[in-house]
């Protein structure tokens, strides 16, 4: 990693490599705060310098993990604050994006939540996959209105992400019931909404998440079952719109099956990917703090917040 990277941003760095941090609100929001620090604590000497400073840090967390389109939009919110000519004034222009960053990520989450909510009856069962900030705060939305909401649970395996989920829901008192994930189509027939976050959407509305969910989806439009996406705009992909595609992270294959059981099995090759896409078509609605949309029309609102240009401002 380059020498001019900070510690904590290394720290940082590696928490989201090994998915200590994970998820892709949490990774943004970390990430933003990783590059005020390196802002808060750099001793350059020029603003030349500290511009190159930062670009160096936001590239070591760039290259983290490649699918959650949060990290590099949240990135590019932090750099492009940078408008001053003196070391002092861009240290204060990080400092404020930074900030900004993470207080719009929060309220987003929060605004969202309430437009997921309102899809939510009192007494309706969800079923979700793996953990997502944004789809909690629609269930916690509608626990604070009053609504009895219950739970399935996919354990989402390798990760077991869905403990997390489970832990969390019951935290806000809903009643759960944990699934292995191939048992998920059996119960689909119980529960009134599929509910999922995103990593990543793109431009023709697929939405990029835990690997599993492209699956889920099928069964439930199979079964009658609506597909609801939490995915504040952080998540919306702008390079798809230009053509750019989503890469898809290929994770250790330890995460699988450990080397012992893999020499007695006769050494299979072993695949690990983190993430599947889910084509538009299965999904019911995107819900977004700016509102819901069905997922072909998202594509209006990527216009409207990015514009045409995505160009890395990390880019030497
Ligand atoms: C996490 C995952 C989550 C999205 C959305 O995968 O797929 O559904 O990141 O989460 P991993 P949030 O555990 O591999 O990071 O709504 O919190 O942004």
């Amino acid at each position: 990693m380059d020498d001019r990277v900070h510690p904590e941003v290394r720290r940082t760095a590696t928490e989201i490599d090994t998915m200590e941090t994970r998820g892709a609100a949490t990774i943004a929001d970390s990430a933003a705060r990783a590059l005020r620090t390196q802002a808060t604590e750099s001793d350059a000497a020029d603003a030349e310098a500290f511009r190159a400073e930062l670009r160096a840090a936001a590239r070591a967390l760039y290259e983290t993990r490649p699918t959650a389109v949060s990290l590099p939009n949240a990135l590019r919110y932090v750099l492009r604050g940078m408008s001053s000519t003196t070391v002092e004034g861009l240290r204060q222009n990080v400092v404020e994006s930074a900030d900004e960053f993470c207080a719009r990520l929060e309220r987003a989450q929060a605004d969202l939540g309430e437009v997921g909510a309102n899809r939510l009856r009192d007494g309706d069962t969800i079923m979700t996959h793996c953990h997502s900030t944004d789809a909690l705060a629609c269930v916690e939305a509608a626990v604070e209105q009053g609504k009895h909401i219950e739970a399935v649970v996919k354990e989402t395996r390798p990760r077991n992400q869905g403990h997390i989920t489970a832990r969390r829901l019951d935290e806000l008192g809903v009643p759960v019931t944990l699934i292995v994930d191939s048992a998920a189509r059996r119960y689909l027939n119980d529960v009134d909404h599929v509910l999922v976050g995103a990593d990543a959407v793109a431009a023709d509305g697929s939405v990029v998440n835990k690997i599993g969910t492209s699956g889920l989806a099928v069964n439930a439009r199979d079964r009658g079952t609506p597909i609801m996406v939490a995915a504040q705009t952080l998540k919306l992909h702008p390079g798809t719109m230009t053509g750019h595609t989503v890469d898809i992270e290929m994770r250790d294959t330890a995460e699988v099956v450990d080397d012992e059981t893999l020499a007695e099995l006769g050494n299979p090759t072993v695949k690990n990917p983190a993430f599947d896409v889910t084509p538009p078509r299965y999904v019911d609605a995107i819900v977004t703090e700016r509102g819901q949309f069905p997922p072909e029309s998202i594509v209006i609102l990527m216009r409207e917040l990015f514009g045409e240009g995505t160009s890395e401002p990390w880019a030497e």
